[in-house]
């Protein structure tokens, strides 16, 4: 069955797909928001044409952006809801409203999961610190932005974050507060490590065993953090756990055009240099010290159990 879907989902796509929207827990919202809307978009003749269309709505938004786990992790939470109202026996009206209502639950969970995370990490950020961030997460800034807030006083480095800065986001956003913070190049994280007593990152995707995917750079920065006994603290919602690389599956790394490491002109000119641009990478569980969720604070280790825990696994 060929389903047409609405100019509001394709613009969604097309957000997600070309970062207009994005960091992972901003473009799950937006891909369950942009269901709900579609939810209703169709008079549907049947309950199955409906299931039908969400789910190839669902499949269609998951196409966008490969890596981040929290998109089809929210997606499948929608469509899911589709087969559970059709377990309930609920009519079409009904199972739309029910869709919906799961829709809303979603969004305002992912905004609660951030808050809890920033008043549980928050903890472990003391007066006198100095933290590095790298790119741009909400759940990493909910964090720092929570221990200000609570009147701790500390320093802030933020790597810039090739090649897309979002780091400079983040600087922005960090200054706006009226926190004390650094913009460096990416490089320059080693040289100013020494200084540094805690890192805290956000994650796209976290595998079962505890490997956070994180953007490009984070595991460079993980290493240094290591060398110079800082402590490596990642910041993120359960619906980052990737279920899959419980079945042996890797999570795949977006590779992102070569125009956003160098310009299209230059790259003519010079038709020889290859470029490749992949917008995480993984780093190990040995490189983290905890991972802070909104269920509580977690070695790499044990993310494993909280996998068990939260999709009844045995
Ligand atoms: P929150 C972002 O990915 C960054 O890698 C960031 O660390 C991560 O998502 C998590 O962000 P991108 O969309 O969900 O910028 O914590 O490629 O906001």
């Amino acid at each position: 069955m060929s389903v047409e879907f609405s100019p509001q989902l394709k613009q969604t796509f097309e957000d997600i797909r070309s970062m207009k929207v994005r960091g992972a827990g901003r473009l799950a919202r937006a891909a369950v928001a942009s269901l709900k809307e579609e939810v209703f978009y169709v008079n549907d003749e049947s309950v199955d044409k409906f299931a039908m269309r969400i789910q190839k709505a669902g499949e269609y938004l998951k196409s966008s952006r490969p890596t981040a786990v929290s998109l089809p992790n929210g997606i499948n939470t929608i469509v899911k809801s589709v087969q559970k109202g059709i377990q309930m026996k609920l009519d079409l009206d009904q199972l739309k409203e029910f869709v919906s209502k799961t829709a809303d639950d979603f969004i305002q969970k992912s905004i609660e999961a951030q808050k809890k995370i920033g008043e549980i990490g928050a903890k472990r950020i003391t007066n006198g610190d100095t933290i590095l961030t790298h790119c741009n997460s909400q759940s990493a800034l909910s964090v720092i932005k929570t221990a200000f807030k609570e009147g701790k006083s500390f320093k802030v480095f933020a790597t810039e974050t090739r090649p897309r800065y979002q780091g400079r986001l983040t600087a922005k956003w960090l200054a706006d507060e009226g926190i004390d913070v650094t913009l460096i190049t990416d490089g320059a994280a080693r040289l100013y490590m020494r200084k540094v007593d805690k890192v805290v990152v956000g994650a796209d995707a976290i595998a079962v065993n505890g490997a956070v995917v994180n953007k490009i750079g984070t595991s460079t920065v993980a290493a240094i953090a290591k060398e110079s006994r800082s402590r490596v603290m990642v910041a993120a919602e359960t619906y980052k756990i990737s279920p899959q690389t419980y079945f042996g599956e890797l999570i795949e790394i977006e590779i992102r055009s070569p125009y956003e490491v160098a310009p299209k002109g230059w790259l003519d000119k010079h038709p020889k240099i290859k470029v490749l641009n992949p917008a995480f990478d993984v780093t190990p569980p040995e490189y983290i010290d905890f991972i802070i969720t909104e269920k509580g604070i977690y070695p790499p280790q044990g993310i494993i159990m909280l996998f068990k825990e939260l999709y009844e696994v045995q």
